[in-house]
C-alpha cells in the first residue's frame, strides 16, 4: 500500500466528520455553523487532490508546413508535440489523452512499420521512469488545427493521466525535419 493512499483514506474519513458536524451544527441554534461550513469545503477540496508523480520536460511541437499530414475526414492540418514525461511514483500512470486550445482534439499516437496510429490503451510511463516522445516514435497529436502553426507560436497542451493527474504544459512550435531525431532547446 502506498503513502498516498494512505493519506487518502485520513482525509476521506476527516471530510465525513466534518460534514456529520455542520449538520449537527446546522440543525442546532448554534451561530457558529458557517465557520464549520468552511472546513468542510476546505476538507473536501484537499480529498479531491491528485498526487503529483508526473514531470514534463523539453516539451516542442511541430510547426506545420507542406509536409504537414492533413485529417482526411475534416481536411485540417494535423502536427506532433514531443516531450520526455517522467513518473516519480510508486505505480505505472499511463497519458491517456488531453486537449489544447489550438486544436479539435488531441490523440496519443505511436509510429509503426513508418506508419503512425493511435494508441488505444495510451502510453504507459514506468514507474520510477520516463518516456521520451519524439518524431518517428510516440508523440502527442494535436488533431484538426484551428489553424496552421506557425514556427515560434506557444502552444498550451493539458496532458491527462490514468492516475486523474492533469498537468499544463506549453510546447512552443518550431520548424522539426521529419527525419530529425534531435529536437530539443539544446539542437536549436
Ligand atoms: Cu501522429
Amino acid at each position: 500500500m502506498s503513502i498516498s493512499r494512505i493519506s487518502y483514506r485520513s482525509l476521506a474519513i476527516g471530510a465525513v466528520a466534518i460534514t456529520a458536524a455542520s449538520v449537527m451544527a446546522l440543525t442546532g441554534c448554534s451561530s457558529s455553523s458557517s465557520s464549520s461550513t468552511d472546513a468542510g469545503a476546505s476538507a473536501a477540496a484537499s480529498a479531491e487532490q491528485v498526487a503529483s508523480v508526473i514531470t514534463v520536460t523539453d516539451p516542442v511541437t511541430r510547426s506545420t508546413d507542406d509536409m504537414s499530414p492533413v485529417s482526411e475526414s475534416s481536411g485540417k492540418l494535423m502536427t506532433g508535440s514531443f516531450m520526455t514525461i517522467a513518473n516519480t511514483g510508486a505505480d505505472d500512470v499511463t497519458l491517456t489523452g488531453g486537449s489544447s486550445s489550438l486544436a479539435g482534439s488531441i490523440e496519443i499516437h505511436e509510429v509503426v512499420d513508418g506508419m503512425m496510429q493511435p494508441m488505444a490503451g495510451g502510453l504507459v510511463v514506468p514507474a520510477g521512469g520516463s518516456v521520451k516522445l519524439k518524431m518517428g516514435g510516440y508523440h502527442v497529436m494535436l488533431m484538426d488545427l484551428e489553424a496552421p502553426l506557425a514556427s515560434g507560436t506557444d502552444v498550451p497542451i493539458t496532458l491527462e493521466f490514468s492516475n486523474g493527474e492533469k498537468v499544463d504544459i506549453v510546447a512552443p512550435s518550431r520548424e522539426i525535419a521529419m527525419d530529425d531525431e534531435q529536437y530539443g532547446p539544446d539542437s536549436m
